[in-house]
């Protein structure tokens, strides 16, 4: 398991429900991008682990800074398949939510995405990943039952209380 830490401030372009994202604009958020084969629950239990919880992707500045650093640090070369997300519909279908709250402001589907596939689980596909065999874009995938779909993931940490927040 590879583990890095990337740090920046985020833009925050809409209001959260979570107590963190109401004080202030500008929040420091730890996004920790972790290589290996973890199902969904392995990644949530792991990044928890970490302090934090699947990372919610707010706006197109943040996918692209994500996106940007798995290519150049060649982490999305050590994994088979791509990373996990926050993003779900696990609670309704073709409803998704960022597992720690808050509005979906930006999405970055794939083409065609989300399909719910029922090929190889008739529950369908309601966890999201950053795909790999389409650079990146988003994708609903299996949560759990078929191990071959294990992935990296990338953890959400709050670096700081927004209270106590360097200006950025
Ligand atoms: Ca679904
Ligand atoms: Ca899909």
């Amino acid at each position: 398991m590879k583990i890095i830490n990337i740090t920046l401030f985020v833009l925050v372009s809409c209001v959260f429900s979570t107590h963190a994202y109401t004080i202030s604009n500008h929040v420091a958020v730890e996004y920790h991008i972790v290589a290996g084969s973890y199902t969904w629950d392995e990644a949530i239990a792991e990044c928890a682990s970490l302090g934090g919880t699947l990372a919610r992707i707010p706006d197109k500045r943040t996918d692209d800074f994500i996106t940007q650093y798995i290519r150049d640090s060649g982490l999305g070369d050590q994994v088979d398949t791509g990373f996990w997300i926050g993003l779900n519909d696990r609670n309704e279908e073709d409803n998704f939510k960022w597992i720690n709250g808050g509005e979906v402001c930006y999405t970055n589907w794939g083409e065609g995405e989300p399909d719910n596939n029922t090929n190889k689980n008739p529950q369908g596909q309601d966890c999201g990943q950053l795909r790999k065999t389409t650079d990146f874009k988003w994708d609903d995938e299996y949560c759990t039952g078929v191990d071959i779909r294990e992935k990296g993931f990338i953890c959400e940490v709050q670096a700081c209380s927004c209270s106590k927040c360097p200006e950025p």
